[in-house]
């Protein structure tokens, strides 16, 4: 029997459960879980459970397996759909796009990374030099971005603290020439100072002679933004990797003074967190003033321009332009919001460098053909914690947004498929969550419109009157409510809490920070610091800092804003691409390879829309393929097929066939293409072919040997 028959490993397709309740989906995922089967499938879309130890199935010979397969030809891979993306993109010119989601930890980067080792592997058999670089830099990129943007995290050892998206663009025969990536920060400011793990790298790794060109010492322990909370932050790994990721640098086209500066930036944030802040008398005063010297000499700049930058702030009333000096406290947030300002502009900077770099060049599409692309999109997914503020509203929008997008292309899909085949077709009954969406992102009454309202008001700019806006445009949301709107609600346990029923659930937000994490926090003072470095490395990255005092009239888009933006022409760039989905899920909390925690896990099903998708596809079909395609694979299992048939037409022998087989209750017969309702039954012709190869193959043995 087929692996992905035997009942031994559970059902490798949830739509063959014999219900689609959650016990039994559950019952299912654990089963396969703990017979080490970590990938199954809910029709095309992949679900994964995160291993927690090596697998021994991403190798070559796994990959030889794949290779051109149809899906359900094997037992459900990674590799299988990423396979199918690059069929459908070379054999039918369709730009098609991988869109990867779970919780932090589930194991969404690691499968982005084996599906682009897949891609790398299967691409450019003829070996040209030119393709062979593109990979390459593809490759390399991701190293690169991978040591900036990632971090320790409690949840994830090495948690990507963006969501990505990268384009691959292939030419005509197939063969990757260039790609684009975009990235989705997301400031998780209670955990900001983790971002500094590449700093740590840095210090271990660093030649001792860059060190003290940097004035960084080789301990880590002696910076305060490494050792938060009294432990030492230590990078994911250590000295190898500073190499590593300087060779990447290099091997992507970064200049010398680029990675140079790159250190600089690095070495000025870790300097900038030993500072401090005294007083004397009611003078606000930088107690160790040598650091100024330093990271002066670091950003190129004047050395009294930085000090103050740090202690005042030049506020302009009417036509006046006044200095104020900071409070110790305000110089402390300045601080730091400066130190994580310059580490995300560094990153924006390289995703930009990294671009500019690996953007398709030199393609003709009328001498070449058409460029075809694979978006391949690695982002967190729907998260609910015990305490769920700003970044969850914007997770949870962007799942959202994912969801939409789903519905829009799974069932948009799959209905113009019936329709132009002239298959009779259903109506699927499904939330619509557009309601969500625009809950949050519609213009002057969504969420995202009122809290940008709030953080224009002069005066009077905090998460209550935010609040108390929603609570007046919401009040009769179906979706939306508050502590003040639903005083007996118990979920609602605080003054400053909103729920919003998302399509996966209900979630309580607390409006504490709303206002604080949305708004652009840096004083212009240290924009215009840098803008005025004269290290042009530098200077680039800060470009507003180039405006006056008294032309700063136009207030910096907020977090939200540029947010739902970036989120919009995502779902734009992903809409007009064919849809591939890995669901990944996350066991436990204590990174066991052992461990099925099954709340845990059900939370997970119910939060990524697993049932919900397993009942949309069980109602239409599982399976299509065109008449002649279809007797290319399984002719030979039917007597009036094999070697070749006498009947009118290919569809009338694909009739022939599957009515020998008894199931006729099972298909559908389009104009073009044959539509096998259930995997089951696509297994047991794939089983039968699987024996009469065999049997061929015996046959042909004895013939050859001379013993028939
Ligand atoms: V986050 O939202 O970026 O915090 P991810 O990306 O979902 O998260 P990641 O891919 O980084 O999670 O996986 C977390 C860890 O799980 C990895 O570092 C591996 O140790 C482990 N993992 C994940 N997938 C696999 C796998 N297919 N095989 C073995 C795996 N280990
Ligand atoms: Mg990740």
């Amino acid at each position: 029997m087929a692996e992905h028959e035997s009942l031994e490993y559970g059902k490798a397709d949830f739509v063959l459960l014999d219900s689609v309740s959650m016990e039994d989906f559950m019952a299912n995922l654990k089963l396969r879980f703990e017979k080490g089967r970590i990938y199954s499938y809910i029709g095309e879309v992949v679900v994964s459970v995160n291993p927690y130890r090596a697998m021994n199935i991403y190798g070559r010979d796994t990959i030889e397996q794949y290779k051109g397969r149809e899906l359900y030809e094997r037992p459900p891979h990674l590799f299988a759909i990423a396979d199918a993306a690059y069929k459908a993109m070379k054999r039918r010119n369709k730009d098609t796009c991988i869109v990867i989601s779970g919780e932090s930890g589930a194991g969404k980067t690691e499968a982005s990374k084996y599906i682009m080792q897949y891609i790398a592997a299967i691409t450019n058999p003829n070996q040209r030099a030119e393709i062979e670089r593109v990979k390459n830099m593809l490759l390399k990129s991701n190293c690169v971005l991978e040591a900036f943007g990632n971090a320790k995290t409690n949840r994830n050892d090495n948690s990507s603290r963006f969501g990505k998206y990268m384009d691959i663009n292939f030419d005509f025969k197939g063969d990757p020439i260039g790609g684009h990536i975009s990235n989705y920060l997301l400031e998780k400011v209670s955990e900001v100072l983790n971002l500094f793990f590449f700093s740590p790298q840095l210090l271990i790794g660093a030649p001792d002679s860059l060190l003290r060109s940097l004035h960084i010492q080789k301990d880590p322990a002696a910076y305060n933004y490494i050792r938060v909370g009294g432990q030492i932050k230590s990078g994911i790994n250590d000295g190898a990797d500073f190499k590593a990721v300087a060779d990447a640098m290099k091997v992507i086209g970064f200049t010398g003074d680029e990675i140079q500066t790159v250190y600089k930036i690095l070495a000025t944030i870790l300097h900038l967190g030993n500072l401090t802040f005294g007083v004397d008398g009611d003078v606000t005063l930088i107690e160790n003033v040598k650091l100024v010297s330093v990271i002066r000499e670091l950003l190129s700049t004047k050395e009294e321009n930085v000090e103050k930058a740090l202690l005042y702030r030049t506020v302009a009333t009417g036509r006046d332009v006044i200095e104020k000096q900071h409070t110790t406290q305000e110089a402390s947030y300045g601080r730091d919001a400066l130190a994580k300002a310059m580490y995300e502009r560094l990153f924006c900077w390289i995703v930009g460098r990294i671009n500019d770099i690996i953007e398709v060049k030199n393609y003709d599409v009328k001498v070449h053909g058409k460029n075809t692309v694979i978006g391949v999109l690695d982002i967190y997914g729907f998260e609910i914690f015990q305490n769920n503020s700003f970044e969850q509203f914007c997770i949870n929008y962007c799942n959202e947004k994912l969801q939409q997008l789903f519905i829009q292309l799974v069932l948009k899909q799959e209905q113009e498929e019936y329709q132009r085949e002239g298959i009779p077709w259903k109506h699927i009954d499904y939330f619509n969550n557009q309601i969500i969406v625009d809950l949050v992102e519609q213009q002057h009454k969504g969420i995202f419109a009122v809290l940008d309202e709030a953080c224009m008001n002069v005066g009077k700019v905090t998460d209550e009157v935010f609040l108390q806006g929603l609570n007046g445009k919401l009040a009769k949301h179906a979706h939306f409510t508050s502590r003040k709107l639903s005083p007996a609600d118990k979920s609602l346990e605080f003054d400053r809490d909103f729920r919003i029923r998302h399509y996966a659930g209900d979630v309580v937000y607390s409006v504490v920070g709303f206002i604080d994490k949305n708004k652009d926090t840096l004083f212009q003072d240290f924009k215009r610091l840098l803008y005025n470095s004269s290290n042009q490395v530098l200077k680039v990255m800060w470009p507003e800092g180039k405006l006056r005092i008294t032309e700063v009239t136009k207030r910096p888009l907020t977090a939200a804003t540029l947010f739902k933006t970036s989120m919009i022409s995502l779902v734009e760039n992903l809409a007009c691409k064919e849809p591939y989905y890995v669901r990944c899920i996350k066991p436990n909390d204590v990174k066991s390879p052992l461990i099925f925690e099954q709340e845990r896990c059900r939370h997970q099903v119910e939060y990524l829309g697993l049932l919900e998708n397993v009942r949309v596809r069980r109602a239409g079909f599982a399976y299509r393929q065109t008449y002649p395609r279809f007797l290319q694979r399984y002719k030979m299992i039917s007597k009036f097929t094999w070697p070749n048939h006498d009947l009118p037409s290919d569809k009338d022998a694909v009739k022939k066939l599957l009515q020998g087989c008894g199931f006729e209750h099972d298909v559908a017969y389009g104009k073009t293409k044959v539509f096998i309702r259930t995997p089951r039954t696509l297994f047991s012709l794939e089983e039968q072919r699987a024996d009469m190869v065999q049997r061929i193959v015996l046959f042909l043995q004895k013939v050859w040997r001379g013993t028939l």
